[in-house]
């Protein structure tokens, strides 16, 4: 009987597992489909981390992305990072908009989301809430997973 207590308790913790991991994985909005939600670890005292994310817009009407918010940081905000007299620079991106039946991709080099005064580093395998407000789909809660510092996003 112990041993099978032990052994539905492995099964359970399997699930919950893979349950996190689905929903991490892709999560819908109305019309919209939101990929692989991901960070990257920090490195040691690093007070600001990014997250990244595809947004798909299954529908026939655009859709805005109009802010990103936290409770893993002071402040969190829609960035653009861009190449500007030869120097990366990012600043806020304001209104994004996702066209219908389009996808906007938030990735490394490009758009993010970027969470400034992290309270406790991000360590690969957590996972932390980053809440988007479109202008249609409403808010949506993203299950963020942590990868490794050095993540760029394209074996997955
Ligand atoms: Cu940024």
């Amino acid at each position: 009987m112990k041993k099978f207590a032990t052994l539905l308790a492995a099964a359970l913790i399997t699930f919950g597992g893979l349950t996190a991991l689905a929903s991490a994985h892709e999560q819908k909005a109305g019309d919209l489909v939101l990929h692989h939600a991901w960070s990257r670890a920090t490195p040691g005292g690093a007070k600001s981390g990014a997250a990244f994310v595809e947004i798909e817009n299954t529908g026939d009407t655009p859709d805005q992305l109009l802010s990103a918010s936290s409770d893993v940081a002071a402040m969190t905000e829609v960035h653009q990072m861009s190449m500007e007299n030869d120097m990366m620079t990012m600043k806020p991106a304001g209104i994004v908009d996702i066209p219908a039946h389009g996808k906007v991709a938030l990735k490394p080099h490009g758009l993010h989301v970027m969470l400034m005064g992290l309270k406790k580093p991000f360590v690969e395998g957590d996972t932390f809430v980053v809440t988007l407000e479109f202008a249609k789909a409403g808010k949506v809660d993203l299950q963020v997973v942590v990868g490794k510092v050095d993540d760029m996003g394209e074996e997955h």
